[in-house]
């Protein structure tokens, strides 16, 4: 063994040149390495035993940040639906209408929808033909990344053709939609009364 140099030892001052951060990191690993019953005479010995000692901290805060990064994005979630809702149709009208809010993480593509309460559902869009506004069935709706897209009356929607029965207020139903690479997302619609403007409360929670 080695005779005690304490700081004069070459990496023992060279250890003790850096920051004072490093300075507190030592005085804490040396209390950590007493109450570990490793005993140790200064010198060498025991700042190797430190540097190792925060080395390994270091690493394992390193793991606990990755770990946590990883565990918050998961809670974010990936492709995301909500807010989904439609208006009560009147009478025996066979054609509604359904509106959500898509956010992705990533881009992502809408490129179909069904629902059992409806023969067919379709993506549509509203624009101006003249003087008047038309709806016209579109291939797919573009998601762009951590961008929310919001389908709503007057403009982008999911048209529910053949309707089984009508939708009405207070009561749900289930939407799927496919996207290009998330996959399937199955949604509960809330209807709204008839000329809703949009969500009832209870619609927004999720
Ligand atoms: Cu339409």
């Amino acid at each position: 063994m080695k005779p005690a140099s304490g700081t004069n030892s070459t990496l023992g001052s060279q250890f003790f040149s850096l920051s004072f951060l490093r300075k507190r990191e030592s005085r804490a690993t040396g209390a950590v390495l007493a109450a570990l019953g490793l005993r140790f005479r200064g010198g060498d010995e025991e700042e190797k035993a430190k540097i190792g000692l925060i080395r390994s901290i270091r690493i394992m805060l390193f793991a606990a940040t990755v770990l946590f990064v990883g565990v918050a994005s998961a809670q974010t979630g990936p492709l995301h639906v909500e807010n989904a809702w439609a208006r009560a149709t009147p009478g025996r009208s066979e054609i509604g209408a359904a509106y959500v809010t898509i956010q992705s993480p990533t881009g992502d593509r809408l490129v179909a929808v069904s629902t059992p309460v409806a023969k067919k559902a379709e993506l549509h869009t509203m624009e101006m033909s003249g003087m008047v506004m038309k709806m016209r069935p579109i291939e797919g709706i573009d998601i762009p990344a951590g961008q929310p897209v919001t389908l709503s009356p007057g403009g982008m929607h999911i048209m529910l053709i053949g309707l089984k029965q009508p939708l009405r207020a207070g009561q749900s139903f289930p939407l799927t939609l496919s996207f290009e690479k998330a996959g399937k997302r199955t949604v509960n619609v809330a209807i709204a009364k008839a000329g809703a403007a949009g969500p009832t409360p209870a619609a927004t929670q999720h």
